[in-house]
């Protein structure tokens, strides 16, 4: 059986899983601690997920390359045409985003942190990545007030998709992890996207943990 390696709040791994979801495919998921770098190491020769382990026991360490793959198996799902209004509008939104998400996972409920030393050793990867994590946390409604307008520009590029394509892999991730955002307010039209392809995919969102 194929098995992924995941992180449940990362949302390059949710790519892969809401491949996984949405065509039912039969794949072990399997979440690597924070604090496990040997096992990532040994499959892909770094510290990186997610990582598909495929039926030959081969390895794929890419997120993109592995919904690429899965969607080859049997009749593909990723079927609406790619909307190159999407892909800017993640571009945009990206940075900040981040910057509202992460502060919040380190303090969050997910499985590869829940223990001390796996949840240290996520605080300081990002401590590296973004500095000062608290001195963010501060910066919320500031960064809110950058977002909050890419947010409601959403509505008319969500509104109408009736079929999934690569850009909802892409987009819903994000979405996802800015569900962790207490004071983002998503309009009902993107909120209904949302929990639409969470049902579909079978990866829940995080607003029973927004802080
Ligand atoms: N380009 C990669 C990015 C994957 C990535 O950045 N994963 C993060 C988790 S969010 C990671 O594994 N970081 C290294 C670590 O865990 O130490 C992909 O799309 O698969």
């Amino acid at each position: 059986m194929m098995k992924l390696y995941f992180y449940e709040h990362c949302p390059f791994c949710t790519r892969a899983r809401m491949i996984v979801g949405l065509k039912s495919l039969p794949v072990m998921l399997q979440v690597i601690m924070e604090s496990d770098a040997e096992t990532p190491l040994r499959l892909i020769g770094k510290k990186a997920v997610p990582i598909l382990q495929k039926e030959d026991g081969s390895h794929i360490g890419e997120s993109l390359d592995i919904v690429r793959y899965l969607d080859g198996i049997g009749p593909t799902v990723l079927v609406a045409p790619q909307d190159p209004t999407l892909d800017a509008w993640i571009k945009e939104a990206w940075p900040t985003a981040l910057k509202l998400f992460i502060p919040r996972f380190v303090q969050a409920d997910f499985a590869e942190i829940n223990t001390p030393m796996a949840r240290e050793a996520y605080r300081l990867r990002e401590e590296q990545a973004f500095g000062d994590l608290e001195a963010l946390r501060g910066a919320t409604s500031k960064l809110v007030a950058e977002l909050q307008p890419l947010i409601n520009d959403l509505v008319p590029l969500v509104k109408d998709r009736t079929t999934i394509g690569i850009n909802d892999v892409t987009l819903w991730p994000v979405l996802r992890s800015l569900s962790i955002v207490r004071t983002v307010e998503f309009p009902d039209q993107v909120r209904d996207y949302m929990h639409r392809l969470s049902e579909a995919c079978g990866v829940p969102l995080l607003f029973n943990q927004a802080a």
